[in-house]
């Protein structure tokens, strides 16, 4: 059985298929984020600081920590951000970025092994991304598209994430360091999309066995009743391989369907987490 070790300085989490779902949580992002955006912009890391405290505070296991916008000296912010983070909680990081530059900054900064969001199966990418793994002894999450873009066929995803996997063991990269990201495509241009990437995911968990995360809301682009379809296809990859989704946490609709696939699954013993979370969040309830 596979699993991923996360460090801070303080805490560790394991991600793995008999485990609770991590969750990894995605709002230190300005994509479609105008207000954070502009903080960054202006260098303010108050609100990355913000947004990380309440996505502890509502179950995040670790934070994705994202600030791509074009004019900025990203690897520099991106340092700040991390550092700013933990200055108000412990979790280990999922340190993201397109630019390899300013992953290195990240893992510069970072103490503990962090999660470097991502690599994909394009030649360069895997050259430039996975040195920088291997040298700061991370974890790295691995997108199942190459030069030639997304595939659409499951068979095709899996052979790109055979090919991150060999790519990462040359490098020195231990296969239960590589998550692999089967990729939700919006289910709005493309109504077979959701249920290729559910085939990609057992394809993956049955002939590679890594463990696998999500952009979930990805699926949902361009649709009504978003979290509701974001949720139902949340506890749908569960069932088929996911075990750390990149998700919001501060929405309670995404966060019961988290605590409920555990629980449905058989990863909340008498359904305790489920209860005491319930507790927390409704007391009034829990007293009639
Ligand atoms: N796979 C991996 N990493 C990823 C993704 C993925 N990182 C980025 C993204 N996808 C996951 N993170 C986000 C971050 C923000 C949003 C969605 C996914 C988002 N923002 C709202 C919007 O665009 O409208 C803003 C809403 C708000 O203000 O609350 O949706 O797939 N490996």
């Amino acid at each position: 059985m596979m699993e991923t070790t996360l460090k801070s300085r303080k805490e560790t989490v394991i991600i793995g298929p008999d485990r609770p779902l991590v969750i990894i949580g995605e709002r230190i992002n300005p994509t479609g984020r105008k207000k954070l955006a502009k903080a960054l912009e202006e260098g303010n890391l108050k609100l990355v600081q913000e947004e990380a405290a309440r996505q502890v505070r509502e179950g995040a296991h670790v934070l994705d920590v994202n600030v791509g916008i074009s004019g900025i000296d990203e690897p520099a912010l991106l340092k700040e951000a991390i550092q700013a983070v933990r200055e108000v909680t412990e979790v280990p990081l999922c340190i993201d970025s397109a630019l390899p530059a300013a992953l290195e900054a990240g893992l510069q900064a970072y103490e503990g092994k962090a999660l470097v969001n991502s690599v994909n199966g394009e030649e360069r990418k895997l050259k430039e991304v996975l040195p920088l793994v291997k040298q700061y002894g991370a974890a790295v999450i691995g997108l199942t598209m190459d030069d030639d873009g997304i595939p659409k066929e499951a068979t095709k995803r899996l052979e790109i994430a055979r090919k991150i996997l060999e790519e990462a063991q040359k490098s020195g990269v231990a296969r239960e360091d590589v998550i692999i990201d089967p990729l939700a495509m919006a289910i709005s241009t493309d109504q077979g999309a959701a249920l290729e990437t559910l085939k990609t995911m057992r394809l993956i968990r049955d002939e590679i066995g890594v463990n696998q995360t999500l952009g979930v809301s990805n699926i949902s682009f361009g649709l009504p009743e978003r979290h509701a379809i974001n949720g139902i296809f949340l506890a749908l990859a569960a069932m088929n391989g996911l075990t750390c989704p990149i998700v919001d946490p501060t929405l309670w609709e995404m966060r019961r369907c988290m605590l409920i696939s555990d629980l449905l699954l058989a990863k909340d013993s008498y359904c305790m987490k489920f209860i005491s979370v319930y507790r927390e969040k409704f007391p009034k309830e829990e007293s009639k």
